[in-house]
């Protein structure tokens, strides 16, 4: 086994749709652990460090907006290989191809224009799971 940590955010969508509940039992039923978990509305300081990696890239302003046009929860999730694993739960990106029986699969909706709506953010890998853990938690 390989234990790790990850940040999950359950987005404004996904928030708003009221998904927390069915996105956390997705979670808890694969046998990941909640670590730590919070309701915020991230300011644009936090976001931008959050999608640095991203900035300058067509859709970085109106994932950048999307994201604080309301509160998300942020998840500090526990389990073997987590980093991954929530990878495969949440789905490809595009919510409109991603496979049934995940996240954004069975949930998500179409993108529109300049939307971003996911549902879901998980941290890509262990460098970037403890850059955001620490944003996140800090
Ligand atoms: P992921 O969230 O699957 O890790 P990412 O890190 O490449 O995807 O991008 C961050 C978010 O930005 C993603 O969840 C939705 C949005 N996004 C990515 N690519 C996009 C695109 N081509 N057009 C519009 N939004 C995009
Ligand atoms: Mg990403």
């Amino acid at each position: 086994t390989q234990i790790e940590e990850t940040l999950v955010l359950v987005k404004p969508d996904g928030v708003a749709r009221n998904l927390t509940g069915e996105i956390l039992r997705r979670i808890e039923a694969k046998g990941y652990s909640l670590v730590d978990i919070k309701l915020i509305q991230a300011d644009r300081g936090l976001l931008a460090a959050h999608y640095a990696e991203h900035e300058g890239k067509p859709f970085y302003i109106p994932l950048v907006e999307f994201m604080e046009s309301g509160p998300v929860v942020a998840i500090r999730v526990a389990g073997n290989r987590v980093i991954e694993g929530f990878r495969v739960l949440a789905g490809t990106t595009d919510p409109t191809t991603a496979a049934p029986g995940t996240i954004r699969g069975d949930l998500g909706r179409d993108w529109g224009l300049k939307v971003q709506q996911n549902l879901v953010h998980g941290s890509d890998s262990p460098e970037s799971a403890a850059r955001e853990l620490e944003l996140w938690f800090k």
